[in-house]
């Protein structure tokens, strides 16, 4: 879907959070690939939900109402969970000189979360994590460990967080049979053209339908239970520290709702262990980083690992080749449907992106016995004896 909105659009819909005479500069920002995000920049103090003068910034966000059809129930999830993060913050310590910031929905001049413009488009806006910044790509350990760091805190937040009080804002998200029936309908219906690169990525879906159910058919069967999950942990939801590199807030709340945490566990993964990104264009050279993956859930687990079972433990390697391949399966299918649900600049950069994931999940598959020593070696029981901390809640 290719959106346009004119800078007058965005104005008025920064004036309605933050008064017209203080706005200095509205900017985009950041690279989404749904909704339409700006970086806006406030002069002077004391600006009612702004806290003064040290949030020289807010978010303001045009909602994709194609794909969050609903934004009300979106919206509640958004205080649900961020009032929770916020009473589980003040009982949690973190460290010397750590901080953790977590989002807050600002309002409008006449106390509303949302604006909708005359065209029917939905605002909202969100205050900036100030001093911080959110990259792209996995630059090095360090930055791997805290990008598995905020994602463990997240969790062990949230872990006492009740998923069924959550509305389920994308019915489905991560459940991939439900995207491999999706793909097949678009192939019966719109077929697909002749190109290597179209058929490369046919292959790499009929290689790997038999096995999409995987977690689904674990959790059907109890082994793994539903929690309340982030949804879209890539890298570039993280801010780090601008200074000292730390993780300071994981953002981009819309898809928090119940979900198994191997959904975030095996997103983050897919997204930290590859250091050329989602958006390069010689898909060939992609490759999951073995290391990172280590440093990654070494972060993860110093905060959330009394937490997981033993069977959460023997599903992390799954989780990691399912979310990376069903990634790639959503980019194709929509290659295919014409575009219609992530943004694009151009018709064939869904296709790179589908195989960028395809070829991560191939690389996944090659380093099977490397992963899965990783996990064993992190989970501290090199048997994995099922059942070890079922049970157990998180400490902090
Ligand atoms: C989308 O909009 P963005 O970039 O935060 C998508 C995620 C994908 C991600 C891939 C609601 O997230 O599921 O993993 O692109 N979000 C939704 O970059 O579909
Ligand atoms: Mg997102």
């Amino acid at each position: 879907m290719v959106y346009t909105t004119r800078k007058g659009e965005i104005r008025a819909a920064a004036a309605q959070f933050a008064p017209p005479g203080r706005i200095f500069q509205v900017q985009p920002y950041g690279q989404g690939n749904v909704h339409d995000t700006f970086l806006v920049t406030v002069r002077g103090a004391h600006l009612r939900d702004l806290e003064a003068a040290g949030e020289p910034h807010l978010i303001l966000q045009r909602l994709n109402t194609r794909v969050f059809r609903r934004p009300e129930p979106l919206m509640a999830n958004l205080r649900t969970c961020t009032g929770h993060l916020r009473r589980r913050l003040a009982g949690v310590s973190l460290g010397l000189g750590r901080r953790w910031e977590v989002p807050r929905v600002l309002l409008t001049r006449d106390g509303r979360d949302h604006w909708l413009d005359p065209e029917g488009s939905y605002w909202r806006a969100l205050s900036f994590i100030e001093n911080a910044q959110s990259l792209e790509v996995i630059q090095d350990l360090e930055h791997a460990r805290e990008v598995g760091y905020a994602l463990g805190l997240f969790h062990a937040l949230l872990s006492d967080l009740d998923p069924g009080i959550l509305a389920d804002t994308l019915p489905g998200f991560h459940q991939t049979p439900g995207y491999l029936q999706h793909f097949d309908e678009v192939l019966t219906r719109q077929g697909a053209g002749p190109s290597p690169e179209v058929a490369s990525g046919l292959r790499s879906i009929a290689q790997r339908r038999g096995w999409v159910e995987v977690l689904e058919a674990a959790r059907a069967r109890g082994r793994l239970k539903l929690r309340t999950i982030h949804g879209d942990p890539k890298v570039n939801n993280v801010m780090v520290d601008r200074a000292n590199g730390q993780a300071v807030a994981l953002v981009d709340l819309d898809t928090v709702m119940p979900g198994l945490v191997h959904y975030d566990i095996g997103d983050c993964l897919r997204s930290g262990c590859n250091p050329l990104g989602e958006e390069i264009e010689s898909w060939e050279t992609v490759r999951f980083d073995p290391e990172l993956c280590r440093a990654i859930l070494r972060g993860y687990l110093s905060r959330a690992g009394g937490f997981l079972t033993g069977t959460d433990y023997e599903y992390l390697y799954d989780a990691i080749r399912l979310i990376a391949f069903e990634l790639g399966l959503r980019f194709f299918t929509d290659y295919l449907e014409g575009n219609v649900y992530f943004k694009v600049r151009d018709r064939e950069q869904n296709l790179l992106r589908a195989l960028v994931q395809f070829r991560l999940t191939e690389s996944v598959e090659s380093q099977e016995k490397t992963i899965r020593a990783i996990i064993r070696d992190l989970s501290g029981d090199p048997g994995q004896r099922p059942h070890r901390k079922r049970g157990r809640t998180y400490p902090g």
